[in-house]
């Protein structure tokens, strides 16, 4: 099999580690002998092995005694450059150089400053063979959220919304109905699973008193962002539940209460878009998906802060409301979810 085959094989792995390993990519690692798989590994959860140790050690979990010998003729192939670091855990490249790896193939240089090519050099140094960039493209993409961290100092920006076939912007509050095809719905809850954060605006919080939560796919809840200058979204609202940590950017109070965390800024209305997301920069908040109101994302939209926009387009019509946002970016795919159909565009310009 090509080199191709196994770093696809690699990228299925990493991406088991989806929404548990953040704010570290997802990494996933096989190694091969005489074509066969002796052993596959990915990073399961932030804090913890990184993909390479896991892999290795399926190959000692497997034969044993013979593992040694294996490796040393043995191909690893590795979505993500093996780390130099001593980080959470000891360096990826020392470990394949310990066991005198034969060859190794990677996707993608890792950009965070520790390693950036020094664990390539590593392995080189230790007269392995390496080879880079395989299938650099699709493994960049499976990492967006990692790579738009790291070298642009801001989170993976996601703006999600839905409106009518004429155009109407559709909250979720009583207008609902249209919207939440049932498959829509768990959908945009799986993605919430997805994402570190989910951010919406004050007359968002108000209007539809949303959880936003991830009640309808089995996963984690992304902390809730809620921008509220002059604090007046009711205590009472669903937000201020325990479910999930809730973060409220405002100008009058930096506190901690419980789960809910204030944050207080200065001038929020001067660069708003630019300063929550440096804000969530410094919070290590990886990636956020915006789901409204219209104003909130018309800012993130004229100041280019974004990367992805799901929009649902529903079947109906409204007589009048609040106008959608337009949107100017690669359409990537059209999908049509129950009654509504589901455009996702990508914003080229900031690649
Ligand atoms: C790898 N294999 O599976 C992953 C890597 O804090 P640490 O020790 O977990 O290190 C995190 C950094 O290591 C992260 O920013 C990224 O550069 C790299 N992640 N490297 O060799 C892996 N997850
Ligand atoms: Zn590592």
């Amino acid at each position: 099999m090509s080199d191709e085959f196994y770093i696809k094989r690699c990228l299925e792995l990493a991406a088991l580690g989806m929404g548990n390993v953040s704010p570290n990519p997802m990494v996933g690692c096989v190694i091969v002998l005489n074509d066969k798989i002796i052993g596959e590994g990915y990073h399961q959860e932030y804090g913890k092995a990184h993909a390479e140790p896991n892999a290795v050690k399926a190959v000692f979990d497997q034969f044993g005694e013979e593992a040694e010998a294996m490796l040393k003729q043995a191909t690893a192939y590795v979505s993500l450059e093996p780390c130099a670091h001593f980080g959470k855990t000891p360096p990826c490249a020392d470990l394949f150089v310990k066991h005198q790896i034969k060859r190794v193939v990677i996707g993608n240089r890792d950009p965070f400053s520790s390693v950036d090519g020094k664990g390539i050099e590593k392995l080189k140094n230790a007269g392995i063979e390496v080879i880079s960039g395989v299938l650099d493209e699709e493994c960049r993409y499976l990492n967006r959220r990692f790579f738009t961290r790291i070298q642009q100092q801001r989170p993976y920006i996601i703006l999600k919304w839905a409106e009518t076939a004429n155009g109407y912007f559709a909250t979720t509050d009583g207008h609902q109905k249209w919207i939440s095809s049932a498959l829509a719905k768990r959908l945009a809850h799986r993605w919430r699973t997805e994402e570190d954060a989910i951010l919406i605006g004050k007359q968002t919080a108000i209007m539809d008193n949303p959880q936003l939560t991830a009640r309808e796919w089995p996963g984690k809840n992304p902390v809730r962002l809620v921008i509220d200058k002059n604090l007046q979204v009711p205590i009472s609202n669903h937000i201020f539940n325990i479910a999930a940590k809730t973060i409220i950017f405002n100008e009058i109070k930096t506190d901690v209460v419980g789960n809910v965390h204030y944050i207080q800024m200065e001038d929020m209305h001067f660069y708003f878009a630019q300063k929550v997301a440096f804000q969530l920069y410094l919070m290590d908040i990886q990636s956020v998906i915006i789901e409204g109101g219209a104003n909130i994302i018309n800012q993130f939209l004229s100041a280019n802060l974004w990367d992805e926009a799901r929009i649902f387009t529903s079947s109906n019509s409204w007589k009048d409301g609040i106008p959608s946002p337009t949107i100017n970016g690669n359409l990537k795919e059209h999908i049509q979810v129950e009654n509504d159909k589901l455009s996702i565009y990508i914003n080229d310009i900031n690649k």
